[in-house]
């Protein structure tokens, strides 16, 4: 069951219910922004030449670089004192990036966030740890606010404090889990490490995004929980998470709140809009927001669009997983490829562990890509129960398996991403662990 009744609307519908609220969001921002008063009178379009969604195309581009020009509140439209919370990207580079909500806003994050919640399964009757981190990043009070709106108790722990999560997993019998695939990873290492069986909890489902993650990763999380894993998208620009979502029955692909974020895909090239079911950038306008709607954000995020019906009876267009960004995108020796493409050679293999670091670096003039991963606990254990027990020929065989194990793995980066790699196989807990989003690219490469 949905939650709401716009996620099963007929197509016809939906697009009267995008035509009305573009043209509203349209109007608004010119009324009240000089920034797109500016851009819009330059692209030559007013709000009344909006007639049809074919129109949209007419309108011009937002981006990542233009918000940060305008910090941190020139692009609010809605008055300084209606904004009732605020919210930023962590920005590694320079300033962050600001987001104002008014009580609307706050609304429709709200009613994203239980959409998404009902999606996963979750109800009134659940316990959901929230393990996103609480702050300026959206991830936790997104997550939060989407509990309390569908009636489930939320434990806010936000990241961090491992063993703690665990314990109170464990003493508060949490049902449902919100967290980013690589921290709830962590978790169950150190859990496995505590000898705890989390498949004997009452856990069930959960929530995870905010990073790439691949389908390996989502069914080592469903075997080592017992839980469904659904998959969440949002960027803070647009509201942060929930603006789009998996349901638990079909689990291929989100389904996009698109009555509230108008979803194209272009090439990111030319920019030239691309027909439903083609792979390129994903541009949203948000068509609900009063704090700082955003006309056409280039959110740089790679996907493709499907209207393809969905078992769980939503007829919201759903978008693949993300195969990545565009500014993800590692480019060596001429070849071009996304860090999310390794992720599944390694989940694949047996003894090694899901944490491993993609360093790349410059020798001379060749770019050179080192992937380190981790081996399991268990291969450890054995390969140094071997050397205590001075036995050469077993020494021998472990690092005869070690070897093939690296040379595998380096013949299936080849064969899907077309380059050489070196494979390092490192000590289990070496790669440093995230309590958020995990870092998968170490880029040395002199800029
Ligand atoms: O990551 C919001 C969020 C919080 C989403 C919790 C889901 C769960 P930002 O910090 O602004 O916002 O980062 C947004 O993260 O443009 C994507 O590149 C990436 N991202 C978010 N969700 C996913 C996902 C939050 N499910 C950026 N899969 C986006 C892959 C994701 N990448």
């Amino acid at each position: 069951m949905a939650w709401s009744r716009e996620e099963t609307v007929s197509r016809g519908e939906m697009r009267d219910i995008q035509l009305a609220k573009m043209q509203k969001t349209v109007a608004y921002v010119y009324g009240k922004n000089p920034f797109y008063r500016n851009k819009l009178d330059e692209a030559g379009v007013k709000p009344g030449d909006i007639k049809s969604l074919d129109d949209v195309r007419r309108l011009p581009f937002t981006t990542k670089m233009q918000i940060r020009d305008n910090y941190p509140f020139n692009l609010f439209t809605a008055p300084q004192e209606e904004i009732v919370e605020y919210h930023a990207t962590s920005g590694t580079t320079g300033k962050p990036v600001v987001v104002g909500y008014t009580r609307k806003d706050l609304e429709l994050w709200n009613e994203v966030m239980a959409r998404a919640c009902t999606g996963a399964g979750i109800t009134s009757k659940d316990v959901v740890q929230n393990m996103y981190g609480y702050g300026l990043f959206t991830g936790g009070l997104g997550a939060h606010y989407g509990t309390i709106r569908v009636g489930a108790a939320v434990i806010p722990i936000s990241g961090g404090s491992t063993q703690r999560q665990i314990m109170l997993m464990q003493d508060f019998g949490t049902t449902a889990i919100t967290s980013t695939p690589s921290f709830l990873m962590h978790v169950c290492e150190v859990g496995e490490q505590m000898g705890v069986d989390f498949r004997k909890l009452k856990l069930r489902t959960g929530l995870f995004g905010a990073e790439p993650w691949s389908e390996s990763m989502r069914q080592a999380i469903q075997e080592k929980l017992g839980i469904t894993a659904c998959d969440i998208y949002g960027l803070s620009e647009i509201i942060g998470p929930g603006v789009s979502f998996e349901c638990h029955e079909a689990r291929n692909g989100l389904h996009i709140n698109e009555d509230f974020f108008y979803p194209e895909i272009i090439d990111p090239d030319t920019g030239e809009v691309l027909p439903c079911g083609a792979t390129g950038e994903l541009v949203i306008t948000t068509i609900g927001n009063e704090g700082q709607p955003l006309l056409r954000f280039r959110t740089r995020d790679i996907t493709r669009l499907s209207l393809e019906p969905c078992a769980c009876g939503r007829t919201l267009v759903k978008m693949d997983r993300l195969s990545g960004r565009t500014d993800d995108m590692l480019i060596i020796r001429g070849v071009n490829f996304f860090p999310s493409q390794i992720e599944s050679i390694i989940l694949n293999r047996q003894g090694v562990a899901p944490h491993y670091l993609i360093v790349v670096e410059r020798i001379g003039s060749m770019d050179e890509v080192n992937v380190q991963i981790e081996v399991t606990e268990d291969f450890m254990v054995r390969a140094a129960a071997d050397v205590l027990a001075g036995s050469a020929g077993n020494i021998l065989a472990d690092v005869e398996v070690a070897r093939q194990k690296v040379d595998r793995i380096r013949r299936d980066i080849k064969e899907v991403v077309g380059i050489t790699v070196a494979v390092t196989l490192v000590p289990p807990g070496t790669i440093p662990r995230s309590e958020g989003k995990a870092k998968r690219v170490d880029d040395r490469r002199p800029r």
